[in-house]
C-alpha cells in the first residue's frame, strides 16, 4: 500500500460514492490500517474502490502540530456504500473497535480514527455525522491522498480538492515502508 494507488477487484458499484480517511499514529500502524482497509472490504455494503499510498505527518494536536508526539500514517479511500451516513458511521466505528480503538483524548493518540470526509456531496450539520468532515479542507493529511484517488475530486461546499491541498500547510511525505522497516 506504500507504493501507488492500489485499486480493488472490481464490483458491481451500488450505493453512494463516499471517501473515508485514515490515521493512526500507535503500533504497527501500517498493518493496522491495512486491516481496516480490509475489515471494510468485507462489509457487505460497502466495496472499496481505491487506497491512497501511505503518507506520514506529523501529529496535529488541539494546540497544533506537535512534533514530539508519535507520527501518523493516513491514508483516503474511494467507497460506494448502500449505507446512510450513520450506519456507515456506526460500520467505520465497528472497525476502529475491532482493531483497538480507544476514545481517551480529543485528537489524542490513537491505533486507528476512520473519519467519512465526503458522503455523495452531501452537506450536514448533524454532530454525529458532520458533512463534509469538519476539517477536511485544511489538512493535506486527508486531501494529498484523496488527490491520489481522485485527482478530479472536490469537497462539498469548498470547491476543487486540488486547490485547497495546494493551500494546506501541514507537512505530508510519502511513507515507504520498504525505507523505514
Ligand atoms: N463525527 C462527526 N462527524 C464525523 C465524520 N464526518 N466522520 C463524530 C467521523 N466521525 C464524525 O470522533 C468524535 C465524534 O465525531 C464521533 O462521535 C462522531 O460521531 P472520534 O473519532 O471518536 O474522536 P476524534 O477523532 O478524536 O475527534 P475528531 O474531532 O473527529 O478528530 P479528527 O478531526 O478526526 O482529528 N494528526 C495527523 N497528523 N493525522 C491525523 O489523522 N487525526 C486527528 C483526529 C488529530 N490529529 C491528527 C489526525
Ligand atoms: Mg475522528
Amino acid at each position: 500500500m506504500s507504493g501507488g494507488v492500489v485499486p480493488r477487484p472490481r464490483r458491481m458499484r451500488v450505493g453512494v460514492p463516499a471517501v473515508l480517511a485514515f490515521g493512526s499514529n500507535l503500533g504497527d500502524r501500517a498493518a493496522t490500517i491495512r486491516a481496516a482497509v480490509a475489515e471494510l472490504e468485507r462489509e457487505p455494503a460497502i466495496s472499496v474502490e481505491a487506497v491512497s499510498p501511505l503518507y506520514e505527518t506529523p501529529a496535529l494536536r488541539v494546540g497544533g502540530i506537535d512534533h514530539e508526539a508519535p507520527a501518523y500514517l493516513n491514508a483516503v479511500a474511494r467507497i460506494h456504500t448502500l449505507l446512510d451516513p450513520l450506519g456507515l458511521l456506526a460500520a467505520v466505528n465497528r472497525v476502529e473497535d475491532r482493531l483497538g480503538r480507544e476514545r481517551a483524548e480529543r485528537w489524542g493518540d490513537r491505533t486507528i480514527d476512520i473519519d467519512i470526509v465526503d458522503y455523495d456531496g452531501r452537506e450536514s450539520s448533524d454532530p454525529r455525522v458532520t458533512l463534509p468532515h469538519p476539517r477536511a479542507h485544511e489538512r493535506a493529511f486527508v486531501l494529498v491522498p484523496w488527490l491520489d484517488v481522485d485527482p478530479e475530486a472536490t469537497l462539498a461546499g469548498y470547491g476543487r480538492v486540488a486547490e485547497l491541498a495546494a493551500r494546506a500547510t501541514d507537512p505530508v511525505r510519502r511513507w515507504d515502508e520498504r525505507a523505514t522497516s
